[in-house]
């Protein structure tokens, strides 16, 4: 009875890592910042946060499905062994210490294989290691805020472009995905510690790039805090997470990771309230990473 048992728990387990195998496989090896058609899993991680999220999302994920076929399979096995037809006289047996030792101490161990690292992953969520850069997101129905209190403390509006805004991108060779690409892009610097105070001045909203792993509430009246450092140049786009109203849907979060180089230039012309200059570094930048893609693809 315990062999079998076992037996059908190894074969749940292997089943359980094929499904995963299969389920976490990267959206696209290219495509990073956003999701796309016919997506499986994630989005393709940028953040040591946002790594560690995924190694415990696939660590639950197997978890469940070795026990959800785990326990089909008991349910499969007792309908057929345990038929009317096949087993007329029932057994009367009402206790069997092993098995009962079993059901308590096996659950006890899994819910500790899952507690241990969900707790280290929400300590370095919390960590907050020494910033380099701090942004201060504030949410408005319907539109972010963003400020750079330690570079001045210059501030701009990022709103959802329209069709109309996004056509003129797209005619200069500039990606502008609908319902993500924004007029004022958030600029952080590549492999730098940033943090970002959050808050709102309504309702609730939440600032949120997946790609991060960051995900916070915007509370009016409070500051909220999340950390990134990402680990690629790119564009990484996010939405308000948190139903604040009719226009929820139209007020996303793009995040510009740039070169030191890149970034300082651009803070000098915030700096200087020169927006027009700060937007042509950014789209600059935008078709220099396009263009770097674009040889990567064709090497391989
Ligand atoms: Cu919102």
């Amino acid at each position: 009875m315990v062999k079998r048992l076992l037996g059908a728990l190894v074969w749940a387990g292997l089943a359980g890592l094929a499904a995963v195998a299969l389920n976490v496989a990267p959206a696209s090896a290219e495509v990073f910042g956003q999701s796309v058609d016919g997506q499986l899993g994630l989005q393709n991680a940028v953040t040591p946060v946002a790594h560690s999220i995924h190694d415990f999302y696939n660590l639950v994920t197997a978890i469940i499905i070795v026990i959800t076929l785990f326990v089909l399979a008991l349910l499969v096995y007792v309908m057929y062994r345990f038929s009317e037809s096949r087993n007329p006289t029932p057994s009367r047996v009402t206790h069997n210490t092993l098995i009962e030792v079993l059901w308590t101490v096996l659950p006890i161990i899994i819910l500790v294989i899952i507690a241990v690292p969900s707790f280290k992953l929400l300590n370095l969520q919390y960590a907050y290691p020494k910033a380099d850069l701090t942004i201060k997101a504030t949410g408005y129905q319907w539109y972010w805020s963003h400020q750079y209190p330690d570079q001045g403390g210059f501030s701009f509006d990022s709103y959802m472009l329209d069709d109309e805004d996004r056509n003129e991108l797209i005619e200069k060779g500039i990606d502008a995905p609908r319902n993500l690409a924004v007029d004022n892009e958030v600029v952080v610097p590549v492999n730098k510690v940033v943090h970002v105070l959050v808050t709102a001045e309504d309702v609730l909203h939440n600032w949120t790039i997946p790609a991060f792993g960051s995900k916070t509430d915007a509370v009016p009246g409070r500051l909220t805090a999340t950390w990134f450092k990402a680990e690629r140049e790119g564009v990484f786009y996010g939405q308000c997470s948190e139903l604040c109203g009719i226009n929820h849907a139209f007020m996303p979060i793009a995040v510009r990771v740039v070169s030191e180089e890149t970034f300082n230039k651009w803070v000098e012309a915030r700096k200087a309230d020169d927006e027009d200059a700060a937007n042509e570094i950014i789209h600059e930048a935008a078709l220099a990473l396009k263009a770097k893609r674009k040889v990567a693809s064709v090497a391989n």
